[in-house]
């Protein structure tokens, strides 16, 4: 394991499985990073900044759905469910949620503890009799939710679009997870992003002020901090292109001129116009929507979207198991 000493002398190592996905991602081709690494602490602060970019609409046009629709989800879950949100539970989605279905339990799902605490401990002030229990896991394995939830029909939440940065095979595979998880006669209520034109799709995640491109820069700058990069940071652009035939915007880091550069003493080369992909944002049509839902075992009971149709949140019920007609 790679040891490393910051400015002030203290010492950490790095994260085994982030110099294990930068290692392979730098020698695959063609050359991908998978996105979670973005979310460093600078990542997680970039990516804030991009919500409230003006071109980048997801985040506020979901927050003005999940405000519009609350009323409606609260009379088609019932009260009392326990609510199990899968990623960061985000300050500002979440209690719209939790203020509208009165859950008897609520279970943020994050891989970052640290995260996981801060926004629990956020939430619980917000909601004092509210039973907040923090799970920290990779919610892309299959997990045992905690026994004191095992009665409670439960309601999952995963909104932000999240299942985007997945390809279908994989967020087929996490939503059969989701419904195993969950169990019996739950519910899931998920935000995806929807299919519309380049010219909004492309500003959305290639802003004017740079936002993003210091958001996907960053990746370059923590490899080289936390895994003794030597990666030429002013070799690179940021690059976002929509892939018409895959339903997705892609990110990547293009070179700009021949480099060569080392990471963790290992060296590597990359040519100009050469890529490093990123990360992927898929986008999906009504009807897309309800066969990934239908494919993952989940039967879309209720949709909604803004007037101008960006962005979709669906709720849906678990498939009882049993065979197809
Ligand atoms: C957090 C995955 C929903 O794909 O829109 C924003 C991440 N990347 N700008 C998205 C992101 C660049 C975002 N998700």
């Amino acid at each position: 394991m790679l040891k490393q000493e910051a400015a002030d002398g203290t010492r950490s190592f790095a994260d085994p499985a982030f110099r294990a996905d930068v290692l392979a991602g730098l020698e695959r081709r063609p050359r991908a990073i998978p996105a979670r690494w973005f979310y460093d602490r600078r990542g997680s602060e970039l990516f804030e900044a991009i919500t409230d970019l003006p071109e980048y609409y997801p985040t506020r046009t979901e927050i003005g759905i999940l405000h519009h629709i609350a009323p409606a989800v609260r009379d088609l879950v019932g009260e009392g469910r326990a609510v199990v949100e899968f990623g960061s539970g985000s300050s500002t989605k979440t209690p719209i949620l939790l203020g509208a279905v009165a859950p008897s339990a609520y279970v943020p799902i994050d891989i970052s503890g640290d995260f996981l605490r801060d926004s629990s401990r956020t939430l619980s002030a917000q909601f004092p009799d509210l039973l907040v229990l923090p799970f920290e896991a990779d919610f892309m394995r299959p997990l045992t939710l905690p026994r004191t939830i095992e009665a409670a029909p439960k309601l999952g939440f995963f909104p932000g679009s999240t299942i985007g940065n997945m390809t279908p095979l994989m967020a087929i595979d996490l939503l059969r997870a989701m419904r195993a998880s969950l169990g019996e006669g739950a519910m899931l209520l998920i935000g995806m992003d929807r299919v519309k034109g380049a010219d909004v799709l492309v500003p959305a995640y290639d802003d004017a002020a740079g936002v993003t491109a210091a958001f996907n820069m960053n990746l370059l700058d923590r490899i080289n901090r936390e895994l003794a990069g030597t990666i030429p940071l002013d070799a690179f652009r940021h690059v976002a292109r929509w892939n018409d035939d895959r339903a997705r915007i892609e990110m990547h880091l293009e070179a700009t001129r021949d480099a060569d550069f080392t990471v963790d003493g290992r060296p590597f080369s990359i040519a100009a116009g050469e890529t490093i992909h990123t990360e992927n944002s898929h986008k999906y049509g009504p009807r897309d929507a309800r066969i990934l839902l239908r494919g993952g075992g989940w039967t879309p009971v209720a949709e909604w979207t803004d007037p101008d149709g960006l962005f979709a949140v669906i709720l849906a019920e678990a498939q009882p198991e049993r065979p197809a007609p």
